[in-house]
């Protein structure tokens, strides 16, 4: 009997214990991360849900986005991208692109992605629009309006123009909604931090009243507030007048 119950409490010892709660979250997600709009969708979200991360910040302006290290977590040489220990079946994953990365967390966590259909179609169709509208588009004016050697007219307006107009898109969601889908969301995360540069992107968000207020609910959140405080020095310190940094960020071709 004894020694039965010897071998029992050796083979206890030797059992790894389960993997559950917040032991499971002990390794933090990796976050690469540089401060612009679409980081700061992932450090939002990851701020929102009290999931643990560290920052890996990764500087596109030295072209560390080509390593073969980044590469192989995010093919598309671009940030954010999470590495997240405790993935599905507890294995490791990596995810690039931020809207995947916001559903992925969504879903992981059962927070601001709504499981209901008509919630989460909605919820689906804000966060595309913002991946394929607001995104690029903002994206584009900003490089007219501030990076472009020339001011080209053209290119200028006709992107200025279009951001007006999706601004406008939101503003008339906004005036019967508190938040684009209905309730706070990854939606929401997606598209704050492109409003936040709203002025570089020639908008004035006076024009846009509930956008204004939907804008300012978002920014006094604390989750918020903290993920807008991560501070990555060396980012402040880029200068885009350097010939070599804008080689690597606006010279890309297919490697
Ligand atoms: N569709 C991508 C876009 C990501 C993106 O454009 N990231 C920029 C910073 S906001 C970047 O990494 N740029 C590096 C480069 O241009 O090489 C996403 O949403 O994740």
């Amino acid at each position: 009997m004894r020694s039965q119950a010897r071998r029992r409490q050796a083979a206890a010892k030797k059992q790894k214990p389960p993997v559950v709660g917040s032991a499971r979250r002990a390794k933090p997600i990796e976050l690469y991360y540089w401060p612009t709009p679409n980081g700061w969708k992932i450090s939002i979200m990851l701020e929102e849900c009290g999931l643990p991360y560290v920052v890996r910040p990764l500087d596109i302006s030295k072209g560390e986005q080509f390593t073969p290290e980044f590469l192989a977590i995010s093919p598309n040489n671009r940030i954010p991208a999470i590495v997240d220990p405790a993935g599905p079946g507890g294995r490791k994953i990596s995810v690039f692109e931020s809207g995947a990365i916001l559903q992925y967390l969504g879903r992981k966590t059962g927070r601001f992605y709504p499981a209901g259909e008509r919630a989460r179609v909605a919820t689906d169709a804000w966060l595309f629009w913002q991946m394929g509208g607001l995104g690029p588009m903002a994206g584009q004016a900003i490089h007219f309006r501030r990076y472009a050697p020339d001011k080209f007219a053209y290119a200028i307006a006709r992107y200025t123009d279009e951001v007006n107009r999706l601004y406008g898109v939101m503003n008339t969601q906004l005036a019967e909604r508190r938040f684009l889908a209905g309730r706070y969301s990854i939606a929401d995360m997606a598209c704050v931090g492109w409003v936040r540069l709203a002025e570089r992107q020639g908008q004035d968000l006076a024009q846009f009243p509930h956008l204004r207020r939907w804008f300012k609910t978002i920014r006094a959140r604390p989750a918020v507030k903290r993920a807008f405080a991560v501070r990555i020095a060396a980012a402040s310190a880029v200068d885009a007048n350097d010939p070599k940094v804008r080689a690597i960020l606006f010279s890309q071709r297919a490697r």
